[in-house]
C-alpha cells in the first residue's frame, strides 16, 4: 500500500450545509436558504410566497412530474417566518472556521474542499459590484488554511444559487446566468490568486436532472428547462477554464460529477441494457464537460424528446477547447437495477434501484459498497485520460455522543478503510492517476438530501440537533485519530 507523495488527503464541505452566517456580512439569500427539514423518508420542502396574495406554502424539492408546476403560479421561493431552515446556522463554520481549520491541520489535511457562498459575494446574483465583506471572509479562511499548509479546493456553486437569479430569470435555464456566473468566478479567481489553485465549477452537475431547484435554481422542472440549465452550466464552466488558461495557467478547474457504478441484478441481457442506459444518464455530463462533446446518444435522446437547445456555434467551440482540467466526483456506493420484479426496492433513497444482497446499506438505504471506488476510478479515468479526484465519499450515520464526549464510530472507520483500500488498488494495480481524496462532511454538517443533522459524516462531532438546539461545540470522534494516522503513514497504516 503506497499513495503518491503528492496525494491530496483531506475532507469536504459545502457552504449551504456548513457555513451558516445567514444574512451576516452582507450575504444575500440562496435557493438553499429556502429549504426546510425533511427526514430520511420525507423530502425537504421549498417554501414560497405569492407576493400578490401573500399566500404562503411549501412544496417537496424532489418533484418528478414534469407536467405539474413546482410552486404555484405567481408564487416565488421565499424564507418564511416560523419555519426552521437548517442552512441558516448549519454548523456555523462562519464563526468557527479558525477552530475547524486547526482541527483539519491536526489531522494533517493536505487539502480542504469547501464551497464559496455565491450570495455572499454577489448577494442578488446580478449585482454590479461584489460584496467586499464577503470577499474578506474568504480571505481569512484561505489565510488560515495556509497556516497549516492546507490547499483549498473551492467549489464555486455547491447547491448555492442566489435566489434573485431564480426569481428574476428562472434560474439556470436563462442564458444570462452564464454571464453572472462568469463575473462571479472571475472576481474570486482574481482575488485569490496565490491562495487558491483548485476550483470546481458546479457541484454534482448531473443532479440537476433529479433536484433542479437545488442544483440549478429552476422552478420549471420540464425536460427542456433541465437540458438548457445543464447546457448553460457547461458553457459557463468552459468560460471559467478559458479564463484561467489564458490568465492563470497554474490554476486548475475541474468538473464535479455525482457518480456511482450501476450493477445488474441478474445476468439477463435486458438487465445489462438497462444498466447501460442508466449509466448513460450520468456519464454524458462528463462526456460534455470533461470530454468536450455531447455524445451522440444524448443528442438522439434530445431529438426523441423534442428538446431544442438555445445555443450557438461558439458554445461548442468553447466546450471542445476548454473542457475541464480534471474530473472530480462524489461516490458513496453503487446502485443495482433489473427489468425483473424481484420484490424489493432500495428504501426510497434517490439513488434508485433494488437492494443488492451483496452490499450493506446504511439507515438511509445507501448501498455502502467499497469496491465501487475502484470501478468508478477505472471507468472515469480511462474514458477521458485526465486526472481524477474523489471529492466526496463517506457514510452517513446517527452517531452517539457519549457522556464523556467521545464518539465510537468504528462503522465509519471500517467503511473508510475498505474505501481507501479500493483507491489503493485503483492506483497501484490499475495505474489510475488519482489526485486526492476528500472525505465528505469532515466536520459534521447538515445533510443535503434530508436537511437532518442526525445524518452525520464527520471525523468531528458538532453538538447540534434536527431542531437547531445544541452548543455547536466540536468533539473528536474515534475516526479523527484513525484518519490522522492514515494521512501520517500515507495510507500504510489502515
Ligand atoms: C452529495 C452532495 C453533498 C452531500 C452528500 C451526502 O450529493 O454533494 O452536498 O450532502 O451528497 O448527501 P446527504 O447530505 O443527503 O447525505
Amino acid at each position: 500500500m503506497s499513495f503518491p507523495k503528492e496525494f491530496l488527503w483531506g475532507g469536504a464541505t459545502a457552504a449551504n450545509q456548513y457555513e451558516g452566517g445567514y444574512l451576516e456580512g452582507g450575504k444575500g439569500i440562496n435557493t438553499s436558504d429556502t429549504l426546510t427539514n425533511g427526514s430520511h423518508t420525507v423530502a425537504r420542502r421549498v417554501t414560497w410566497r405569492n407576493p400578490q396574495t401573500n399566500e404562503t406554502g411549501s412544496t417537496p424539492m424532489v418533484f418528478t412530474s414534469a407536467t405539474d408546476r413546482f410552486i404555484p403560479e405567481g408564487a416565488i421561493p421565499a424564507v418564511l417566518e416560523n419555519e426552521y431552515y437548517p442552512s441558516h446556522t448549519a454548523t456555523d463554520f462562519y464563526h468557527h472556521f479558525k477552530e475547524d481549520i486547526a482541527l483539519m491541520g491536526e489531522m494533517g489535511f493536505k487539502t480542504f474542499r469547501m464551497s464559496m457562498n455565491w450570495a455572499r459575494i454577489f448577494p442578488n446574483g446580478d449585482d454590479e459590484q461584489p460584496n467586499e465583506e464577503g470577499l474578506k471572509f474568504y480571505d481569512e479562511v484561505f489565510d488560515e488554511c495556509k497556516k497549516y499548509g492546507i490547499e483549498p479546493l473551492v467549489t464555486l456553486s455547491h447547491y448555492e444559487t442566489p435566489i434573485g437569479l431564480t426569481i428574476k430569470y428562472g434560474g439556470w435555464k436563462d442564458r444570462r446566468c452564464i454571464d453572472f456566473f462568469e463575473k462571479y468566478a472571475k472576481t474570486v479567481i482574481e482575488r485569490y490568486v496565490g491562495k487558491v489553485k483548485y476550483y470546481l465549477t458546479f457541484n454534482e452537475i448531473n443532479i440537476m436532472s433529479m433536484m433542479p431547484y437545488m442544483a440549478g435554481g429552476l422552478v420549471d422542472f420540464s425536460e427542456q428547462a433541465k437540458a438548457q440549465g445543464a447546457h448553460n452550466q457547461f458553457v459557463a464552466s468552459a468560460k471559467v477554464v478559458k479564463f484561467c488558461h489564458e490568465n492563470y495557467p497554474d490554476i486548475k478547474v475541474g468538473q464535479m460529477l455525482a457518480y456511482g457504478p450501476v450493477y445488474t441484478y441478474t445476468c439477463d441481457p435486458a438487465d445489462q441494457i438497462l444498466a447501460l442506459e442508466r449509466s448513460q444518464e450520468t456519464i454524458w455530463y462528463a462526456d460534455v464537460q470533461t470530454g468536450g462533446h455531447y455524445p451522440e446518444f444524448k443528442l438522439k435522446d434530445y431529438e426523441r424528446k423534442g428538446i431544442q437547445l438555445e445555443d450557438c456555434p461558439e458554445d461548442y467551440e468553447l466546450l471542445e477547447k476548454y473542457s475541464a482540467d480534471f474530473l472530480s466526483f462524489s461516490c458513496y456506493g453503487s446502485s443495482t437495477v433489473t427489468t425483473h420484479d424481484v420484490g424489493n426496492d432500495s428504501g426510497g433513497n434517490f439513488v434508485m434501484g433494488v437492494t443488492n444482497p451483496y452490499v450493506k446499506t446504511n439507515a438511509w438505504g445507501w448501498a455502502t459498497d467499497p469496491a465501487c471506488l475502484r470501478l468508478a476510478c477505472n471507468t472515469l479515468y480511462y474514458r477521458y485520460n485526465k486526472p481524477i479526484w474523489i471529492v466526496e465519499n463517506g457514510i452517513g450515520w446517527s452517531d452517539v455522543l457519549e457522556e464523556d464526549k467521545t464518539v465510537h464510530d468504528d462503522y465509519r472507520i471500517d467503511y473508510l478503510r475498505q474505501n481507501i483500500q479500493s483507491m489503493d488498488d485503483a492506483i497501484n494495480k490499475d495505474g489510475v492517476n488519482l489526485m486526492g481524496y476528500t472525505m465528505w462532511g469532515c466536520i459534521d454538517l447538515v445533510s443535503a438530501g434530508t436537511g437532518e443533522m442526525r445524518k452525520r459524516y464527520g471525523f468531528v462531532y458538532v453538538d447540534r440537533d434536527d431542531e437547531g438546539n445544541g452548543s455547536l461545540n466540536r468533539y473528536k470522534k474515534d475516526s479523527f485519530y484513525w484518519y490522522k494516522k492514515v494521512i501520517e503513514t500515507q495510507g500504510e497504516d489502515l
